[in-house]
């Protein structure tokens, strides 16, 4: 049965700089606009909503952000490239490793609180803080990364040089022998063991990415599998890949691109053939009927991108796709779990 009754803790991340389009750092106000977190109360929630994280970088880029508010349009810019040096291929590594440590200890802090943990962002850079934060409270922790991608290159297979094609690779144990190590990056503690780990969702893997998963031999199920077996079936594989004994508290990190480029137009790197919304709350659905489900990122929502009735079709998927993972009825709540005023 579904899990309607937590204590819920939501967090903003305007964090860009993992990527190159400007507007993702809107996608936690563009969520939480859609009126997700009222949502959540009604299903019986007890929420507290913690704001954005004050991230350095959007401090710097106040200035720029006003301006591109004050030219009227809610065009995307594309941000230049900054490398790390001229031996790696790595962007803007410093504003997102300062930003992901505050979100780790954000995420770690909420979660302490006892709460579930619910991140909006923000580019899926972020993903690096928020299993780190929640892989200090539980050191077992198993990560679902439904996603297009599977965002396990490292600085040295990297071709775009972005960092949230990288999150994984921060954080997968077996994975540091062959990770350039960061200085910037020295504070995380890759935590995540290989085969606590499961992809759902996948359809745009680099050559080297699809390497790396098979030398660790990780659980990826592409939309190949989703079409094959049903993504009931899939989700029932990897929730139990990921914990056979079904004790493992979860992370789930929801890409928004996993959806399918014909409904979710308003993300940095749409591709097509991707989950329909249902399949996407059903997966989400199954992961709540867990209860054990300790964090959650929904990532990648841009409302710069696409026109404006792109980016609220794109918002409000994002909203169901929360509400499934958070145990809202599809078909209506029982007179008895309906929260008292
Ligand atoms: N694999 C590509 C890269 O490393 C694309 C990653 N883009 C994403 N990931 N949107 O979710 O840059
Ligand atoms: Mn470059
Ligand atoms: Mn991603
Ligand atoms: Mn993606």
């Amino acid at each position: 049965s579904l899990t309607n009754n937590l204590r819920v803790g939501v967090q903003g991340v305007e964090l860009y700089r993992g990527q190159n389009k400007r507007g993702v750092e809107l996608g936690p106000k563009a969520i939480r606009d859609t009126g997700v977190v009222a949502a959540l109360r009604n299903v019986g929630h007890e929420i507290v909503d913690y704001g954005n994280a004050p991230i350095m970088e959007m401090q710097e880029e106040a200035v720029l952000q006003e301006r591109l508010v004050a030219s009227g349009g809610r065009q995307s810019q594309t941000v230049p490239e900054s490398d790390y040096n001229g031996y790696l291929n790595v962007h803007y590594v410093k504003q997102v490793a300062d930003a992901n440590r505050m979100i780790s200890d954000w995420t770690s802090k909420i979660m302490r609180d006892g709460r579930v943990c619910l991140t909006l962002g923000g580019d899926h850079a972020l993903g690096i803080g928020t299993v780190n934060g929640a892989s200090q409270v539980h050191p077992d922790l198993g990560v679902l990364w439904i996603d297009a991608h599977s965002d396990i290159n490292t600085p040295l297979t990297t071709g775009s040089g972005k960092i949230h094609g990288m999150s994984v690779a921060f954080f997968v144990q077996e994975l540091q022998p062959y990770m350039t190590q960061l200085p910037e990056f020295s504070w995380v503690q890759p935590r995540i063991k290989a085969a606590n780990l499961a992809f759902i969702g996948l359809r745009d893997v680099d050559p080297a990415e699809r390497a790396i998963l098979e030398m660790l031999g990780i659980t990826a199920y592409s939309m190949r599998d989703v079409d094959r077996h049903g993504i009931q079936k899939v989700t029932e594989m990897a929730l139990s890949k990921i914990s056979q004994d079904k004790k493992r508290p979860i992370h789930v990190s929801y890409d928004i691109d996993s959806l399918c480029e014909s409904i979710v137009k308003s993300t940095g790197t749409p591709v097509p053939g991707g989950l329909s919304l249902r399949e996407g709350i059903t997966l989400l659905e199954m992961i709540n009927e867990t209860g054990r489900m300790v964090s959650m990122d929904l990532v990648e929502v841009n409302p710069l991108l696409g026109s404006e009735l792109d980016a609220a079709a794109t918002a409000q998927a994002a909203k169901h796709l929360i509400l499934g993972a958070f145990g809202h009825s599809r078909g209506g709540m029982a007179l008895n779990s309906i929260p008292k005023p």
